[in-house]
């Protein structure tokens, strides 16, 4: 699949700085995945086209990483990005989200999910959120209604870890309007489950 084999190429042909060599270490471990869902195979499961693309623990291997992997903007539609903290699935079988949730933000204009994107990923290597532990990774999804972002968090029932998150993530993104957060536990039941909180 075209964007698959773009994503996974440019990890693949990217020359990662050497971590020993220029140590600019960050707090923990990242991994970026893809998911094309763009054609899926007809009765394959959810999850199967999933496909780790790259770990990494330093500011020299974010921004190498950063410049060779497509922006969400240029994806196909149905596809889903993912920076997660590593040895995290963005599933919501992982045990570290099973009984998460997630903030959601949508964006009617690609230059704005790009730039809501990276300000995302920054601000979680660089370990801007207070609650960072509460965190499990970012989602960006393209889809033909609108694009979106989504924060996945851990503990969906702490409403004040997950009100702070929700306000600290609009800040950073610059987003006035209103934010929607809900839990994967809702969804799971039902796809159209309504949010528990909003900021
Ligand atoms: P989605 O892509 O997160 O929502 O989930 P969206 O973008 O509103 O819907 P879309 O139809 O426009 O893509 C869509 C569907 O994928 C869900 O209703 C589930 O059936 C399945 N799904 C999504 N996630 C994140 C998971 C997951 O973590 N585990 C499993 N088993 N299924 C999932």
């Amino acid at each position: 699949m075209a964007g698959e084999v773009a994503v996974e190429g440019a990890a693949a042909a990217t020359e990662v700085p050497d971590s020993n060599q220029q140590s600019h270490k960050l707090e923990r471990k990242w991994t970026f995945w893809f998911d094309n869902q763009s054609r899926p195979k007809q009765g394959a499961a959810w999850g199967s086209s999933l496909r780790k693309v790259y770990t990494f623990d330093t500011v020299e291997e974010f921004w190498c990483l950063y410049d060779q992997i497509p922006k969400p903007s240029k994806l196909p539609a149905n596809a889903d990005f993912h920076l997660f903290k590593s040895g995290v699935e963005p599933k919501w079988e992982d045990p570290e989200c099973a009984n998460g949730g997630k903030w959601t933000v949508t964006s009617s204009r690609k230059a704005n999910l790009d730039s809501m994107w990276l300000e995302t990923l920054m601000a979680l290597i660089g370990e801007q959120f207070e609650e960072s532990d509460e965190i499990c990774g970012v989602v960006a999804s393209v889809r033909q209604r609108q694009d979106k972002l989504a924060l996945w968090t851990k503990n969906a029932t702490n409403e004040a870890a997950q009100m702070s998150l929700g306000r600290k993530w609009k800040e950073i993104i610059d987003v006035t309007d209103k934010i929607s957060f809900s839990f994967h536990e809702d969804l799971r039941r039902e796809k159209s489950a309504k949010s528990r909180y909003s900021v």
